[in-house]
């Protein structure tokens, strides 16, 4: 199913929510804080109108948003706990993402619930590794957790705390602490009702920012201590081996954002790109891009299996380290050379 997408007209999809009494709604792999947010928030939402909710992910949310989930509604996928439910359900959000191949186990069966299916997102959409039957996306938007918020007030409901702190960690990360180019007049706003209904911004960074560890402060040391620069100082390299984190006892998921934005802190870094070898044997590498200015990264993750934003984006990459290092490096070596070309925009 290849259904173009539409932009966020929830009449489309209200009759569903107002007929149906059974839903599911599931968030992408590794869920983040606008993943997590917008499912936590939209289940809250939907309990107002007395349905019966699933909140299904394929893999466990990660320790350091566990607060934003404090019921533990959020269930972690069992084929045989499972089957059932979405033989049953009237449709099936999944939010934060378009694509199959970012819910994991899920997307198979995704593809091929009987359901009707429907994505709530704000990347760029790409029809081919679309698979819901409504695609619903603004990419203006600067999280999917402003989306869930328009939804929510147009089914008539209410705010409440456990939304207000779901909604406002989705929009606080997703925009790099308010400061991103779509954290627009009207997503403040929104952050202003979301303060009046209980979220309390220093709970929510001390949170997600103040729970590391020693150990993980010394691997981000021996990250940095791999920061190599290219371009003269414009795109700067860091790599993450499996060894390294290892013994630290370090959540190495978390520290990634947190390392990007530190190297694009850098005054004439363009470009971040960190390199982290996966754990499970030495076959394969996520490699993470972030970009400053005018640099766009997303064709650069899609051509490498991932996706992602203009500005951020990722892609898991088969090989060991030494050779995917290498591979991105030349393809940022090339892309480099063609968008340096193109004049920066800032029209995202
Ligand atoms: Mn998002």
């Amino acid at each position: 199913m290849h259904a173009r997408p539409i932009p966020p007209q929830w009449d489309r999809i209200i009759p569903t929510i107002r007929s149906g009494s059974r839903f599911v709604i599931t968030g992408h792999e590794h869920a983040d804080g606008d993943a997590l947010g917008s499912q936590v928030a939209l289940y809250y939402f939907l309990k107002q109108l007395h349905k019966r909710i699933w909140a299904i992910n394929c893999d466990e949310p990660q320790r350091r948003l566990a607060f934003i989930d404090p019921d533990r509604v959020v269930e972690t996928y069992r084929p045989d706990r499972h089957a059932g439910v979405f033989a049953s359900c009237d449709a099936w959000f999944i939010v934060d993402t378009t694509a199959w191949q970012r819910i994991g186990a899920l997307g198979e069966v995704a593809r091929a619930a009987a359901c009707p299916t429907i994505t709530i997102d704000h990347h760029v959409f790409n029809i081919e590794e679309s698979f819901a039957r409504i695609n619903i996306v603004d990419d203006k938007a600067v999280a999917t957790a402003k989306l869930i918020y328009q939804l929510g007030m147009a089914l008539g409901c209410r705010l409440d705390r456990r939304i207000a702190v779901a909604l406002y960690t989705a929009l606080y990360t997703d925009s790099g602490g308010f400061v991103y180019t779509k954290m627009d007049a009207a997503s403040h706003r929104i952050v202003a009702q979301l303060l009046e209904a209980g979220a309390v911004p220093y709970e929510v960074y001390d949170s997600i920012y103040q729970g590391n560890s020693a150990a993980e402060i010394e691997l981000f040391g021996k990250a940095l201590n791999s920061l190599r620069f290219d371009q003269h100082g414009r795109v700067a390299y860091m790599a993450i081996t499996s060894r390294m984190y290892a013994n630290s006892g370090a959540d190495p998921e978390r520290g990634e954002n947190y390392l990007l934005n530190v190297v694009r802190s850098i005054k004439t870094v363009e470009l971040a790109v960190l390199f982290r070898q996966l754990p499970e044997g030495e076959g394969s590498v996520k490699v993470s891009f972030r970009a400053k200015n005018f640099f766009r990264v997303n064709g650069i993750a899609r051509d490498l299996g991932g996706g992602g934003h203009w500005y951020a984006a990722g892609a898991m990459v088969e090989g060991s380290l030494p050779r995917v290092y290498e591979k991105v490096k030349s393809v940022i070596a090339r892309e480099w050379k063609r968008q340096s070309r193109i004049k920066p925009t800032h029209t995202e």
